[in-house]
């Protein structure tokens, strides 16, 4: 249907401009990456870049496996360099490099100006060997226009603790997420840590252990300046009674107890990642991962049980999605964020960036990057970009065709709360 005359004609956008305005402004609007795994530099080599570490990336050791057939323990009995050289000739090689995550690392080296087209990896090599690291840091954020990012930091992590420990100067661009999957996962493993470290916890859920693991996080909030605390779960996470014993009957109290009455008291929301199987290939160690559809339910029960808690949530499965834009439509106190790791594709991402714009508009947080080595970012937001351009164009076209023209300002102030600006309100 073309625009009706009566759209109005001086305040919006036309609609062969809509495109060129988004494209534009999604291309120039700076991103605030919520969910990652990068380090702040002043963590040294837990900052991981370079082409190797592109190569080695554990989307990749997956795919890689299906086609070497090499016995896992031979993979990672090889140097970090030969196991690079194998997932080049596997993947880039001997095929063609089509899956995401291929594709991601032909994107980071186009992005920085390098000619893949050679299909010289020492070439390659040699060219990421120039750099310094901090100089690197400040050209992957300069290009792929990411202002800030959240890492993951783990107390229970023996390289990133002492580190955190010792203190120091950080860089403002890093801002820091306590995760808890040792508390909330594995709590037999955390209590003899804890004890280590002097808080009087037990295997029980005595008041004793409770208020100890608050003191806990409440240091570990403090000295990390934490923006939320979050944890990933698995696909059969649910929210029995508390008074009913079980293998989750600890979690609960735990995270009923504990972490949300410490999430209130400092105002941070808590992330849950729901839908992790951990470790169904052993063998493929970080690559060994699945995921599974679990019961959006858990996440209605905890918005409507403590409202005065905000819930930032990401599901793995796709078969989810619909349910928690739902859900997300019911409670405010609920945040959705991110195309999560297996839902980390082009197909997928634009079907649920559709479905979240089209349910809750422009109150979500549609991406996030999960980069784990910096020069991901090159490519995770890259890609995005190319969907979340050609999604709101889109919805913006169907607008002017119901009367209502965008201006450029309208759109402007939209994608930044789409690249954070909403995250932030949700923080306040
Ligand atoms: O996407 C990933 O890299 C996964 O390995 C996980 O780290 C996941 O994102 C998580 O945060 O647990
Ligand atoms: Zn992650």
């Amino acid at each position: 249907m073309p625009i009706p005359a009566s759209a109005p004609k001086t305040l919006g956008l036309k609609e062969e401009k809509i495109a060129s305005t988004v494209r534009d402004l999604v291309a120039r609007t700076p991103i605030y990456d919520i969910h990652t795994h990068l380090y702040d530099p002043a963590f040294g080599a837990l900052l991981l870049w370079g082409i190797d570490e592109l190569l080695v990336y554990h989307y990749l050791v997956a795919e890689g496996f299906r086609h070497h057939r090499l016995p896992p323990d031979r993979f990672w009995a090889m140097s970090k360099t030969e196991q690079a050289d194998l997932i080049w000739q596997t993947l880039f090689l001997d095929h063609s490099p089509i899956s995401e995550s291929c594709r991601g690392v032909l994107t980071c080296l186009h992005a920085l100006g390098l000619d893949a087209q050679k299909r010289d990896l020492p070439a390659l090599r040699k060219h990421f060997s120039k750099w310094k690291r901090e100089r690197f840091l400040d050209k992957v954020l300069e290009v792929s226009g990411v202002e800030r990012v959240i890492m993951t930091n783990s107390p229970f992590d023996d390289l990133e603790r002492p580190i955190w420990m010792r203190g120091g100067k950080r860089d403002e661009r890093f801002e820091a997420a306590l995760r808890l999957d040792p508390i909330l996962m594995s709590w037999e493993t955390a209590v003899p840590r804890l004890r280590e470290w002097g808080f009087d916890v037990g295997l029980d859920c005595s008041r004793r252990t409770l208020d100890e693991t608050r003191r806990f996080l409440h240091e570990w909030i403090v000295r990390m300046n934490a923006t939320y605390l979050a944890v990933s779960l698995p696909p059969s996470f649910t929210f029995p009674d508390l008074k009913v014993a079980g293998p989750d009957a600890i979690r609960n109290h735990l995270l009923v107890e504990a972490v949300l009455p410490e999430c209130q008291e400092h105002n941070l929301p808590f992330a849950m990642m729901i839908g992790v199987k951990k470790l169904v290939n052993p063998s493929l160690r970080l690559a060994g991962d699945s995921l599974g559809r679990a019961d959006p339910g858990v996440v209605e029960q905890l918005c409507a049980a403590y409202p005065n808690n905000k819930f930032l949530v990401t599901m793995l499965s796709r078969e989810n999605q619909h349910e928690m834009c739902v859900i997300a439509r019911k409670f405010a106190n609920l945040h959705v964020f991110g195309c999560w790791w297996f839902l980390n594709n082009p197909s997928i991402i634009e079907e649920i960036t559709r479905e979240r714009l089209e349910l809750l508009g422009l109150s979500v947080t549609p991406q996030h990057s999960d980069a784990r080595v910096l020069d991901q970012l090159l490519y995770k937001w890259e890609h995005f970009r190319g969907i979340l351009s050609r999604v709101l164009t889109e919805k913006y076209a169907d607008l002017a065709r119901a009367g209502w023209a965008v201006t450029e300002e309208e759109i402007r102030r939209d994608v930044q709360d789409l690249f954070g600006g909403a995250f932030r309100r949700f923080l306040k």
